[in-house]
């Protein structure tokens, strides 16, 4: 828990089964933890959440209620009830560690009681003012009596948040023992003297204050964050009171849920809700305020720089594996989130628009502060300013335009206008109305097909050897999508539209886009460039240095036929992009071979979605190296389907001759997906990243509540 500020204090929980060592802390989100669910079943976005984590016998659940007042916000409460399940066991003792943490500003003093119990914590912070933090004494699962505990606490300075887990974990001895009176005497693990971190150079940072609660199951704690300016308080927000606040605010999200999706009244079973609940409350429960500078390459420099300090307030693809703000994402997550409150989604896209660089860029990854960098391998972490990522926040825009207040809107108006100038002038292709991905692989030898990372869509199969005469149609559909959106702005604003409305019309003249990218072998639309037909991977011996062991054999790239200026042969996504951005007339005879790719097994259609790439394409579900498997190469990605489904929605209702076949691809495709994504969430505990084309099992990283969660949206049929 922290506020919407750079360098902000923060609050949070860790835990132990005592019957795991000590690297058994929990902390922050891990795929390795091997959790078998975890997540927010609902949460506003504002001031109020549920959610439930399972880990090997154990659940836990933790609620929290915001309750407005004062002049710095007003006062929280959080709730943890730990219960064991299944395979674990009443007696087991766990420990419950809460922390409170300052990064950079602001003062903690502790207060003990009993020599080792941490009762409370006053502080004071720039953005909280004076409050206090509370730690309640445990109880039955059910509120009523007490329960017998030890208590532990923790004083310590770490060089940073990024390292609290390390602190702590480093801090714990096994010297103590639990021995409640007349019951079994059990040795654990609790914090001790704090001795420093290990080759730590780091300067301090981070005043750590920590409450340890060790305790046999089930139980329950609470914690106040009490509001130094908040006057009136009645009594403290605990015990009955917090459960009331609990109850109104889960009643209150019941009904805006059912008003917003309207799914009971589509039908859906409770089951199906409650997942639709989860999805929607993971993208706003993971939700970060990020604060620090990304490390940029541009011409102008040998070296990457670092760009001034900037915020950013975004949702995540994935609080466990991609804990940071992707640019093309966030347009899909903000399709949800307006949805939900367009109030918070203006302000997300407000940030965005605003890490904008001289020239109209955006950097696509957002690696800002270390905690974000601590998740990110090296040679992630360089942006490079002649990179794009797909302008998606334009399609959230487009949502959006008709409710956003003209103020917000003229605001935004000449960063809209920056962002697409530079898309037109760095991306332009070879031939007028033609575009083109910049920094694709520089190395072709050591990959199957570069890739294109800038498109989003990785390692799909592009032109066999990059070149600047490449056009790229994915690329073109959105710049027609960005040119009709910025026209939409421009008009409400009274600003010239007519520039745009061009442009607009050129990229969906439907000539136009036949001369350069119908590909008739193919019989479908497809990039243009350099390109062989005939390339595999050879694995090649390494050669061994005299007197060491020879390296692992690697993966060549052979080109078995001379590549030349061509369409590319891949049918998949990219193929779909002008029905996908709805940029055909309901009548184009384009329609009739795409929806017959789309419906087609042998091409795209599969019970769980339609996959990415065509089983009958020569790069089908390849590998890119020896350490690359497939990734946009068959998987089914649900952005795309979302995609998909809003077009067929839309062919399915205007006059022409594919409305039927588009109405009942439509209608197959969301059974389809929808039903694949529930069966996978029930199963594994999960939404994912994506989804076997093969047997619908999710793949990736999870819990990928991304764009994923536009599931949501596909059960409400909002488009
Ligand atoms: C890897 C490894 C702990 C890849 O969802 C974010 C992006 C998408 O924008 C993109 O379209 N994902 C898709 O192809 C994930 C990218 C993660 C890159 C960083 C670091 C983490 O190790």
């Amino acid at each position: 828990m922290k506020t919407r500020s750079p360098r902000a204090v923060v609050t949070g929980l860790m835990w132990l089964q005592q019957r795991e060592a000590g690297g058994g802390l929990r902390h922050t989100c891990e795929q390795g933890d091997g959790l078998a669910s975890y997540g927010w079943l609902r949460h506003d976005g504002d001031n109020f959440g549920v959610q439930e984590l399972r880990d090997r016998g154990l659940l836990l659940r933790t609620e929290f209620v915001k309750r407005h007042g004062g002049e710095h916000g007003g006062d929280w409460s959080w709730r943890v009830t730990a219960r064991p399940e299944g395979a674990g066991s009443p007696a087991s003792l766990v420990s419950l560690f809460f922390y409170v943490a300052t990064d950079g500003q602001g003062t903690l003093q502790p207060h003990v009681e009993d020599r080792t119990r941490l009762a409370a914590v006053s502080g004071t912070s720039e953005e909280l003012g004076d409050f206090r933090i509370t730690f309640l004494r445990p109880t039955s699962e059910s509120g009523e009596g007490s329960t017998y505990s030890s208590y532990h606490y923790l004083d310590a300075w770490s060089p940073g948040l990024h390292r609290l887990t390390d602190v702590v974990r480093s801090s714990l001895s096994d010297r103590f023992v639990f021995s409640p009176p007349g019951g079994p005497r059990q040795r654990f693990l609790a914090v001790d003297t704090f001795r420093g971190l290990p080759g730590a150079a780091e300067a301090p940072r981070s005043h750590l204050l920590l409450h340890q609660v060790t305790l046999r199951l089930p139980a329950r704690v609470e914690v106040t964050f009490e509001s130094g300016s908040v006057r009136d308080r009645r009594g403290p927000l605990a015990g009955p009171a917090l459960t009331a606040e609990l109850a109104r605010h889960e009643a209150a999200f019941e009904r805006r849920f059912e008003e917003t999706f309207g799914l009971e009244r589509k039908g859906f079973a409770p089951a199906q809700r409650r997942f639709a609940q989860a999805a929607l409350s993971n993208m706003l429960g993971g939700m970060g305020y990020f604060h620090g500078h990304s490390l940029v390459q541009s011409p102008l420099h040998e070296h990457p720089v670092p760009f001034p300090e900037t915020s950013l307030f975004t949702a995540v693809p994935s609080r466990s594996f991609f804990p940071r703000g992707f640019l093309w994402d966030e347009g899909f997550h903000q399709l949800l989130l307006a949805r939900w409150d367009p109030e918070l989604s203006r302000e997300v896209i407000a940030h965005w628009f605003d890490l904008m660089n001289a020239e109209g860029w955006i950097p696509r990854e957002q690696i800002l502060g270390e905690e974000a960098l601590a998740k990110v391998p090296p040679e992630f972490v360089v942006q490079h300013s002649e990179t794009a990522n797909p302008p998606t926040l334009f399609l959230a825009l487009q949502r959006l335009l008709g409710t956003a207040p003209l103020p917000y809107l003229r605001r935004l108006f000449p960063r809209l206008r920056a962002w697409y100038e530079w898309y037109n002038s760095t991306q332009a292709g070879p031939l007028p109305y033609t575009f083109r991905w910049r920094g694709r692989d520089t190395d072709p030898e050591r990959f199957l097909n570069p890739k294109t990372l800038a498109s989003g869509l990785d390692d799909y199969p592009r032109a066999s050897h990059p070149s600047a005469d490449e056009r790229h149609l994915d690329l073109r559909c959105w710049m027609a999508l960005a040119s009709q959106v910025l026209a939409e702005a421009a008009e409400r604003l009274g600003e010239p539209a007519e520039p745009y409305r061009h442009m607009q019309r050129a990229l969906s003249d439907s000539e136009l886009l036949e001369r350069l990218h119908w590909a008739e072998e193919l019989g479908a639309f497809a990039d243009y460039g350099n390109h062989s037909r005939a390339v595999g991977l050879r694995r090649e011996a390494g050669r061994a240095a005299p007197g060491r062991p020879p390296p692992a054999p690697r993966l060549v790239r052979v080109v078995r036929e001379a590549p030349r200026p061509r369409f590319v042969g891949a049918l998949g996504y990219v193929s779909l992009f002008p029905l996908l951005l709805q940029l055909l007339p309901p009548d184009s005879p384009r329609l009739a071979p795409l929806l017959g790719a789309m419906r087609s097994e042998k091409q795209l259609w599969t019970p769980f979605g339609l996959r990415s790439l065509a089983r009958d394409s020569p790069l089908y579900m390849q590998r890119n190296t020896e350490h690359d498997p497939p990734y946009w190469r068959g998987s089914v990605w649900v952005n795309i389907n979302f995609l998909a489904l809003r077009a067929l929605h839309a062919y399915g209702s205007l006059p022409g001759p594919h409305r039927e076949q588009a109405a009942e691809l439509y209608r197959e495709l969301r059974h389809n997906l929808v039903a694949n994504l529930y069966r996978q969430y029930a199963e594994s505990g999960y939404l994912w990243e994506h989804y076997s084309d093969s047997s619908g099992a999710g793949q990736g990283s999870h819990p990928f509540t991304g764009w994923s969660a536009l599931v949501v949206l596909v059960m409400a049929e909002d488009y």
